[in-house]
């Protein structure tokens, strides 16, 4: 703070020279005592601001072009995917140095496309995988192979590549899934995640279609899209036990089945998901149009609803859970949270650490993109919903409302835009983010216990 008054000290000498000075010295306080006391730093140099004082936050990298997503690769680094294509390292021991390691051709990234999600899978044999989701024209084995037989549909595609750890790079790219990226160019989902239950997680948005997996029973038949798929990740097969695999669901049902690779369906657009540390159960983000943004529980077979229900089934209108398409195997339920304005929740993450204190442990962090708050969400006892001890008007409808319900789960501000949140190797909290309102720069920051109180 001295020095910072010393500072102070020397405007107030330079203006109380001036004709000015009286407007000059209210313009000075007002910066002064309406910023928290962090005055005259650049706004591109403040920090986030963490409502609890056992927490620290700093940033770690900055300067990074439209990251999307992000995986620990060791202890130390970790990899970054970048909406237009770049794949980059990133060495926590020198951060400054965000080196680009693999660079995607063909990619589409207009608005909600392009390079969008990343999981690493080390297998019993020590050998690791590099899944990655991408929006693109024509594929990169096309690229790799010269193949002239290439596909120009735009397609989001999910591939897997080895990683050669001696040499530092991602070969050999296999198609995993390969899935539509139209009409609609936002909604594309892009986030991926190996479970419990080693098996690969794949979220696509309904790209703006209205066919039976958004609940329009005479639309079009199962198309891959408002789906999270479930997979073998050695070739993208459909998992043993899939919830509609052996169903009989007419003519999408049997050899030809439609819906084997499905987990669930219904759902609108998402961009983050992960799984309980203790039950294994996967939850959810989705994305309401103007209304409710929803956190789930996802069981097999889960139909989320849209496009005839988003946020609880008791708001929508004239409505019964009959007017669903229910292929046989399917169930709806209610989201646990809904936030009643949209605001673009995105990454959803389980904070496997307790080295935030117990409070954090297992529990649960999310972001957004539209306003960059990270929000921090208890899991009730038997670990099958939400508590909300602090807001009777939450856990009352499960729905956050006003500014006060949405204040009490809110831990952090001014992220500009959250699109991945991990926990580290080290237990500490890592939180990517995305400014829409500066060209998609992004930077990581890392919350941590602030032994200094
Ligand atoms: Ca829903
Ligand atoms: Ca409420
Ligand atoms: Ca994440």
């Amino acid at each position: 703070m001295k020095l910072v008054d010393s500072i102070f000290k020397n405007y107030i000498n330079i203006f109380s020279q001036s004709k000015y000075f009286l407007g000059s010295l209210i313009i000075i306080m007002i910066i002064y005592f309406g910023n928290n006391h962090i005055p005259f730093t650049f706004s591109q140099q403040q920090l986030p601001n963490v409502n609890d004082p056992s927490l620290k936050i700093d940033r770690v990298a900055d300067g990074l072009q439209s990251p999307t997503s992000m995986a620990f690769l060791t202890n130390n680094s970790l990899l970054i995917a970048q909406k237009e294509g770049t794949l980059s390292m990133l060495d926590l021991n020198n951060p400054t140095n965000i080196e680009p390691i693999l660079e995607l051709s063909n990619v589409n990234s207009k608005n909600e496309r392009g390079l969008l999600g990343i999981t690493i899978d080390n297998n019993k044999s020590g050998e690791s995988s590099i899944f990655l989701y991408v929006t693109e024209t024509r594929t990169q084995l096309d690229q790799e192979t010269q193949d002239t037989a290439s596909n120009d549909d735009l397609r989001n595609r999910v591939y897997k590549y080895e990683w050669d750890e001696v040499e530092q790079r991602l070969s050999n790219p296999k198609i995993i899934l390969d899935l539509p990226a139209g009409p609609g160019t936002n909604h594309q989902g892009g986030k991926i995640k190996i479970g419990p239950d080693n098996q690969l997680y794949v979220v696509i948005g309904e790209l703006q279609r209205e066919g039976q997996l958004q609940n329009f029973r005479e639309g079009p038949e199962p198309d891959d899209s408002g789906v999270i798929f479930r997979v073998n990740p050695v070739d993208g097969s459909p998992s043993n036990n899939n919830p509609f695999i052996e169903a009989n669901n007419g003519d999408k049902g049997g050899n030809n089945n439609l819906l084997a690779k499905y987990y669930a369906y219904g759902i609108r657009n998402s961009f983050g998901f992960d799984f309980d540390p203790i039950t294994g159960k996967l939850w959810d983000t989705e994305n309401g149009e103007n209304l409710y943004d929803e956190i789930n529980i996802v069981e097999s077979g889960f139909n989320s609803g849209w496009k005839l229900i988003m946020g609880p089934f008791s708001k929508s209108e004239a409505i019964t859970e009959n007017d669903l398409v229910n292929f046989q195997g399917s169930h709806y339920s209610d989201p646990l949270l809904s936030w009643e304005q949209s605001r673009g929740i995105t990454d959803l993450e389980f904070f496997k650490s307790d080295n935030l204190g117990q409070k954090y442990a297992n529990n649960i962090f999310v972001g957004d993109i539209t306003r960059g708050n990270l929000f921090f969400l208890q899991v009730n006892e038997n670990r099958n919903g939400l508590q909300f001890d602090n807001e009777p008007n939450i856990a009352n409808d499960h729905i956050a409302s006003s500014e006060e319900e949405i204040s009490s789960i809110t831990l952090g501000t001014g992220f500009k835009g959250i699109t991945d949140v991990e926990t580290g190797p080290d237990g500490n909290l890592y939180i990517l983010t995305y400014s829409r309102a500066d060209g998609g720069q992004g930077a990581l920051y890392r919350i941590s216990e602030n032994t200094t109180q």
